[in-house]
This record gives structure tokens, sequence and C-alpha cells, in this order.
């Protein structure tokens, strides 16, 4: 089980890395040819640039004819550090999900934005168009560091700037050096640059082999982890001394997928390594990444993520390895710093001076017109006539940021006039349950996510309003599979795509993220979820107590109690 590097054989990934030549390997003819699709060494490397083959799996039943096909599409997903971005480039992302995607946009669990249904023939279209707005899709996939998180939420505090300065810097310093030239050479018509001979030079932190496997970073403050930071492979939580940052408490570790029957898969929380400097934080985020290249297992990809070293290791071991090996830099002990909120960031706030941002809640992060509930078109003009930045939240919900206070009556009034609901009109179940995008477009979907949770949470705001728990914010997310994409194991409830409509049901995490949850049955029926959970939810109301989360409840009383008042 060790995740040491042994002479097990490489997986067929780490081929197709290796003769790619930093990611170029026959993308930009495969791109000119008239097809519909790529190859599979192909498929893997075009993800290193941010974006996913992917097939209408609605349309499999009606295309199962001899010579017809797969409905293929490709996803995009965009690099967006911190989630931000200006009114201008929020409008083409409009323009262009209009034009080359299904009409819709989505907001990510990580901070971006992820287009769905492109043709291949549009895909470098679409990626040039991106691009001319200045934001990339690089490396929002593959086996690299990806979006960089921090809350986009202008809130005047020197944390949060201090947070969102570093989150830029580490996602610039982690770019991939020669895949940056691969991918201005495939996708924006670069001039050809020969790569140079020296592995080293030509790719300095990754190598030619880049990573094991994905790398996610986020940066937190203890008194709103919104970014969920211990769900990440690297963490940088805040430690503040009256309301001034003097460093980071640096977290490694975390990751949310696991694989049904391969029991030595698991979800994981990060651990605390050391404290370091706001000057370290850059050296420090280089060297975890370097670790991880060397140390990480390149034969099993379902082993491969940094959380199964420092399972393997053990805290201890990965501090020493890290210490002495790559941070080159006696450790300091980590700092108290115990989470304490979290925050969704809805509605109006203050930012200081004329300005404030507005937070809407985005049912599962879909950005769409749909009956009454015009919400792509009311963003839209919010943003067109207002002039507002953008910043997307790992809550899958958006802000928006920058607006006067003599704008603050157009705000309200634009998005009422497009059905758009005001935050405090909400119940707490739906603001805080999150799904995963699963069927039709992902192809590891077991089970139905996003289009099964609202009516899912329909039923659950009636049930909890007349048990009167409407006002308990409750955290349920849905995933289509065990990956983890919407986080549903650190949850008060996790819903897990099981097989069709079987699910796993999870409970026990915290709201605030820094408790894994646990199994508390398998293959429960889709239609069984919610009455097996309102008895849990009973005996919660008359038993909890004074302050005490759902989930907090649910880890007091223990699986087999919680067993025993569902009556299994
Ligand atoms: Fe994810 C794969 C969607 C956040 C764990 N994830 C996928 C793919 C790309 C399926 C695939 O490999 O072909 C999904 C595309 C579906 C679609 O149709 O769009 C997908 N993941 C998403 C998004 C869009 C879910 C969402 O509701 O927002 C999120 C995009 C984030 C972004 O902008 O970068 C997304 N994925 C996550 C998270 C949450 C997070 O990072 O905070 C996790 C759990 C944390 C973690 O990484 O452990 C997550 N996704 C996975 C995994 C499991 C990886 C593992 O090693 O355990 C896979 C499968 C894989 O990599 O093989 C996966
Ligand atoms: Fe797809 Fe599974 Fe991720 Fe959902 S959790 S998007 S079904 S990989």
């Amino acid at each position: 089980m060790s995740a040491e590097p042994t002479a097990a054989k490489p997986s067929p990934v780490e081929g197709i890395k290796d003769t790619s030549n930093y990611l170029r390997g026959t993308l930009a003819a495969e791109l000119a040819a008239d097809t519909d699709h790529f190859t599979e060494a192909s498929k893997q490397l075009v993800k290193f640039h941010g974006t996913y083959q992917q097939e209408d799996r609605d349309a499999r039943k009606k295309r199962d004819k001899p010579g017809v096909g797969k409905a293929y599409m490709m996803m995009i997903r965009l690099r967006m550090p911190g989630g931000v971005m200006t009114a201008d480039q929020y409008l083409a992302m409009d323009d262009i999900c209009g034009e080359y995607a299904n009409g819709t946009l989505r907001f990510t669990t990580r901070q971006s934005i992820q287009l769905h249904g492109v043709l291949k023939k549009d895909l470098k279209q679409t990626i040039a168009d991106i691009n001319a707005t200045l934001l990339s899709t690089i490396s929002a996939c593959g086996d690299v560091n990806r979006n960089v998180l921090s809350c986009p939420a202008p809130l005047p505090d020197d944390v949060r700037k201090l947070n969102n300065e570093l989150c830029n810097q580490v996602a610039d310093h982690l770019t991939p050096h020669a895949g940056k030239r691969a991918y201005h050479e495939i996708w924006l018509n670069g001039e050809s640059v020969t790569p140079p001979s020296e592995p080293e030079v030509a790719e300095p932190i990754y190598g030619k082999l880049y990573l094991p496997r994905k790398f996610k970073t986020a940066f937190a403050q203890p008194d709103d982890n919104c970014v969920d930071v211990y769900a990440n492979c690297l963490g940088f939580l805040a430690i503040a001394d009256k309301g001034k940052p003097v460093g980071y408490n640096l977290l490694v570790g975390g990751g949310m997928g696991m694989t049904n029957s391969k029991p030595e898969t698991f979800p994981h929380l990060a651990k605390e390594v050391c404290y370091v400097e706001p000057d370290q934080v850059v050296a420090a985020a280089e060297a975890v990444v370097k670790l991880f290249r060397d140390h990480g297992n390149r034969s099993d990809r379902k082993r491969a993520r940094i959380k199964y070293l420092m399972a393997d290791w053990g805290v201890e071991k990965f501090r020493e390895v890290f210490g002495r090996d790559y941070f080159n830099t006696p450790l300091v002990a980590p700092k108290h710093a115990p989470i304490t909120g979290i925050d969704l960031h809805l509605g109006w706030h203050s930012q200081g001076g004329d300005k404030w941002f507005y937070g809407v809640s985005v049912e599962n992060g879909r950005v769409k017109d749909e009956g009454d509930m015009r919400l792509r078109t009311g963003l839209r003009e919010v943003v067109k006539q207002v002039k507002c930045s953008v910043g997307v939240t790992a809550q899958q919900d958006v802000l928006l940021r920058d607006i006067p206070t003599s704008q603050k009556a157009t705000v309200d009034r634009i998005l009422a006039e497009h059905g758009v609901a005001k935050p405090e009109t909400l119940s707490q179940v739906q603001k805080w349950s999150m799904a995963c995008p699963a069927i039709p477009t992902c192809p590891l979907a077991i089970s139905e996510s996003e289009r099964f949770l609202p009516t899912l949470v329909d039923e659950f705001e009636t049930e909890l309003a007349e048990m009167g728990l409407g006002d308990t914010a409750l955290s349920v997310r849905m995933t289509g599979c065990p990956n983890g994409c919407a986080r549903p194991y650190n949850s008060d409830v996790g819903i897990v795509g099981r097989s069709g409509d079987k699910y796993t049901l999870y409970v026990g995490g915290r709201i605030e993220g820094d408790r894994l949850s646990y199994e508390l049955q398998d293959l429960v029926p889709k239609d069984q979820l919610l009455p097996r959970l309102k008895k849990v939810l009973a005996v919660y109301k008359a038993d909890r107590q004074a302050g005490e989360g759902f989930g907090d409840f649910v880890t007091r009383l223990g699986k087999d109690a919680v067993l025993a008042v569902i009556g299994a």
C-alpha cells in the first residue's frame, strides 16, 4: 500500500506525458482534422489545456444504431485564481456560452466557470475567444496545480487582501512553463517555440512528467472557511494578530475522491505541517509540489493523490522529508487555529467607502434561463449596466462586486425583474446545498445529481419547515459518483450516487468543513433518502444541545444509535 516510488509499471498516462513533448502530442494536427473527437492520448493531454472530451449521455439511446456513434462534445474549464473576473470578461463568457456551448454557464466548486457542449470543430475558436478576454484555460485540469482558491468577497480586511495577493502569486508561480508555450502554439497560433533540450530548464518545477496526479491549492482564514481549505492538497490557513495577517499554517493532504470496491481509497482532510511567514508562501508551495512530483505514486492513478502520501507516511515523516529535502529551512510548529466560521457572502455587504457587493445564490452553480427564473439574462443585465466585477465562490455562488451605493437599487430591480430570488427568501437547506453536474455530461456519473437535488431540496425544505427546523443551517451535498466533486464527505449530509437510483448516505460532517462524515447506509433508494433522514431530524430536534448543528449531533450520537433511529 505504500506510495513510495517502486519498480511498479508506470500508468499509461505517464507514458503519454513522457512522449508528449511538453503537452503538445498530436493535438495541433488532430484539431485541424475533420473529426468529431480526439484520440485516447490526446484526450488525456487536452485536459492540461483546460478541456475534457465528453459525450451527451442522454443521446446514447437514440444513437445506439450501428455506425451512428457517440454524440461527442467538449467541456471547457477556466483558470481563474480566486474566482474573480472583470465585467467585460463575464460578458464575454456569457456571449461565448451562447455562441459555442449549451447556453449555460456553470460556476464550479473551485471558483471557476465551465462551458458544456462545445463541439470539437469550435474548440480552438472558443479557447481563442476566452484568451482574447485575457482569461485562460491553461492548467484548469490535468496533472498540475489547478485553479487556486481564495475568498472572492471584497471585504475591507487585510487578511483577505493578502490571501488574494498570494493566491495569484502561487497560481502564477506554479503555471507550467513549457506547457504555456505549448498552449500558445496550439490554441493561439503562437510562434512555434523550439522546446529547449534540457527538461529541467523547460519545466523547472514539474519536469517532463508533470505531477503524478491533479494538485489543488487554497487560501483561507479560520473565521471563514468558505473555500473548504481542508479538502485541498495544499492549504494556507491565515494566522492574524489584531486583524493583521502575520503568517500561515501550511496544510497538506486533503482530498475527497474514492472508488467503490477499493477500500485503499478514501476521503481525507489535510494535516497541519508547519507555520510559514507570508514571504515563504510561494517557496513552500513549490516545495510541496516538488515533494509530490518525486514521491507520489505514478503507477496507480486511483492512489496517486498527495493525500495518500500523507496517509501512508504520517505527518511526522512528511514533515521530516519536507523540511530536510524540499523546504530547506527549520520547520516552525503550526499555530492553534481552529475553524470558527463559514460565510456564503449572500445579499448586500459593504466593501467600505461607497462600494458594495451583492451575493446571489445559484442553485448548483448553473446559470441559465428557465421559466420565470432568468438568471443568465438577469446577471448579464446587471453586469452590463453596472459594470461590476464578478467573483465566483467555492460554494457555487456569485458575488457582484464594486457596486456604488447609487446603483444598489438598480441591481435589486434588475434581479427582481428576472425572477432571481433574494437570498433572505431562500431556505437554509437550499442556500447550503451543492450538487455536481453528473448526467448527462460527466462520463463518470453513476447516478443523477444536479438534475435530482433540486427536487429533493424542495421536499427537504417543506419537511424542515413543518418540523420547525426551517432556520437550521444544513449542508446537503450530492454527487453522481464517489469522486466527491461537490465535497459530500465533510458536509452535514452527503448523498453519493452508488448505482442508478440508489445512493450512499453520509452524515456527520461540519458545515465549516473541518470534519469528515461517516457512511450511514449504502444503496439507499432515492425515494427513501428523505424519509430516513426525517426520522433522524426528529430526534435531532428533540435531543440536540444548545447551538448543536445536525452534523455535530449525529457525530455525538454515533452510527449505531443513528441506525437504530431509522430502524435499520
Ligand atoms: Fe471533479 C473528475 C466536475 C471539483 C474530485 N470532476 C471530474 C470530471 C472532470 C469528470 C472526468 O474526469 O471526466 C467532472 C466533469 C463533470 C462535468 O460534466 O462537468 C468533474 N469537479 C467537477 C466540478 C465541475 C463539480 C462542480 O459541481 O463544480 C468541479 C470543478 C472544479 C474546478 O473548477 O476545477 C469539481 N472534483 C472537484 C472537487 C472539489 C474540490 O476540488 O474542492 C473534488 C474533490 C476534491 C479532490 O480533488 O479530491 C473533485 N473530480 C474529482 C475526482 C476524484 C479525484 C481523486 O483523485 O479522488 C475526479 C475523477 C478523477 O480525477 O479521476 C473528478
Ligand atoms: Fe462526475 Fe462523479 Fe464528479 Fe459528479 S462527482 S461530476 S459524477 S466525477
